[in-house]
């Protein structure tokens, strides 16, 4: 088999990948290890920043984001039994994000994909990638029991955190940055409404809890758990009590219980591989860094980054030039580095770490305080929250 972009991985930004590739005319072929069920069903990211609200409509993939997806102008913040809203366009001069699961974008964007016959091959698992160095590189893939390969001109991993395309930048040329934190979120789906029309992020003693929702009939919440915990140790009330007693205020504010329909935990790290391409194989996405979801980018850097490549990809066709397809890592990384940076600093504001002292416990406080009074500090969150400009 043969095409000219070969994308490893069928998740957000190797199925944005392809559309953009295919509205541009050119090529691509898409392995993707799961099948469509699982593609289709995996929960994760709930916020669209506007840079990647505005790519979605560009390439004509956000008709049903448009109808369904609901807009927010800005998040509340919970401390010390208080309550205090950042207002985004306020405070950005405009820009706001959507709530629009992952799940829903990857449909939409599989739907057009299959639509317009793009080869899209699910329980397809790349093997390797070869040939890196080459002006050929191939990937090895086993598809229906057989083993095949497909040779192409570009090679980008969409294949996330534990995919097989990190491994074609060599060891002695790769650094790989990284921090686990001793906690991860344990989060819940709900069959009842939101208890407030926008996302609560909140600080507790007890520890984090965050309040989004799916839909204006289901609740999306996380409360944070030590790294070891196995979701199943939960029972039901005890989740809507610890959740109860986190998101308290001193106002009439109630929050509702429902029937959870599902629950896990995720692990919370940071980690960035640089550099994010090797010769003709270039990394996006998960499989290049990740994030802890405090600052909800995962999904919009994983955009970030195939915008890039597709935009310098197109230079290189239309001018000859490739000059923008040799800067892609450095492009990618500046943005992946303020993404780091925002999520590290929401974390470590809002999460109690184990072994916290009263000192670590004043400085978080300390710090929410001054984004509600200090125009410049709430600015600064509500520009990083929405997103930093696409290149
Ligand atoms: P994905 O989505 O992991 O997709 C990678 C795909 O590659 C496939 N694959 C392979 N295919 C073929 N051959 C192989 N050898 C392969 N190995 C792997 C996999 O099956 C998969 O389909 O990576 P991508 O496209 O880079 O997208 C990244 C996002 O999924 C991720 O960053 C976000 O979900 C992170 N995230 C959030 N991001 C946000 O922007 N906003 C949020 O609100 C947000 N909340 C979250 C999140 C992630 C979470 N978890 C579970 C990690 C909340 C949570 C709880
Ligand atoms: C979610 O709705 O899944 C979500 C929202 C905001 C975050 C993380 C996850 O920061």
């Amino acid at each position: 088999m043969r095409t000219t972009v070969g994308i490893i991985g069928a998740g957000p930004a190797g199925l944005l990948l392809a559309r953009l590739l295919h509205n541009a005319g050119i090529d691509s072929v898409v392995l993707e290890t799961r099948d469509r069920a699982y593609v289709e069903q995996r929960q994760r990211a709930g916020i669209l920043e506007q840079g990647t609200v505005d790519v979605l409509r560009e390439a004509g993939a956000a008709a049903r984001m448009d109808r369904e997806g609901i807009p927010h102008d800005g998040i509340e913040l919970r401390f010390d039994r208080r309550r205090h809203r950042v207002d985004f366009p306020a405070r950005t001069g405009g820009r706001s994000v959507m709530v629009y699961a992952q799940t829903e974008v990857c449909k939409d964007l599989i739907a057009l994909q299959l639509a317009a016959g793009g080869p899209l091959l699910f329980e397809a698992e790349a093997l390797a990638v070869e040939g890196a160095g080459t002006e050929q590189p191939r990937v090895r893939f086993r598809h229906q029991g057989r083993e095949d390969v497909l040779e192409c001109d570009y090679v980008v991993g969409c294949d996330g955190s534990w995919g097989v395309a990190r491994k074609a930048v060599p060891a002695d040329v790769s650094r790989v940055f990284e921090r686990t934190y001793p906690f991860g979120w344990l989060g819940i789906l709900a069959d009842v409404p939101p208890s407030h029309d926008e996302l609560v992020y909140a600080r507790h003693d007890r520890g984090f809890a965050l309040l989004s929702m799916r839909s204006p009939t289901v609740t999306r919440a996380y409360l944070q758990v030590p790294a070891d915990t196995d979701a199943a140790d939960w029972g039901d009330e005890e989740i809507w009590d610890e959740l109860d007693r986190r998101l308290e205020t001193d106002d009439a504010w109630t929050l509702k219980r429902g029937p959870i329909t599902a629950k896990s935990v995720t692990p919370m790290r940071s980690q960035v591989h640089e550099p994010m391409r090797h010769g003709r194989v270039f990394l996006a996405g998960d499989a290049a860094h990740i994030v802890p979801p405090t600052g909800a980018k995962g999904l919009n850097l994983a955009v970030g980054d195939v915008v890039t490549f597709a935009r310098a990809l197109v230079e290189l066709r239309d001018t000859g030039s490739d000059a923008r397809l040799e800067v892609y890592s450095a492009t990618c990384l500046r943005r992946v580095w303020q993404a780091e940076r925002f999520s590290y600093a929401m974390t470590t504001m809002l999460h109690r770490a184990p072994g916290a002292t009263p000192f670590d416990d004043r400085i978080q406080l300390a710090q929410l305080d001054r984004i509600t009074t200090a125009r410049s500090a709430e600015a600064d969150l509500a520009e990083s929250y929405t997103g930093f400009p696409l290149d």
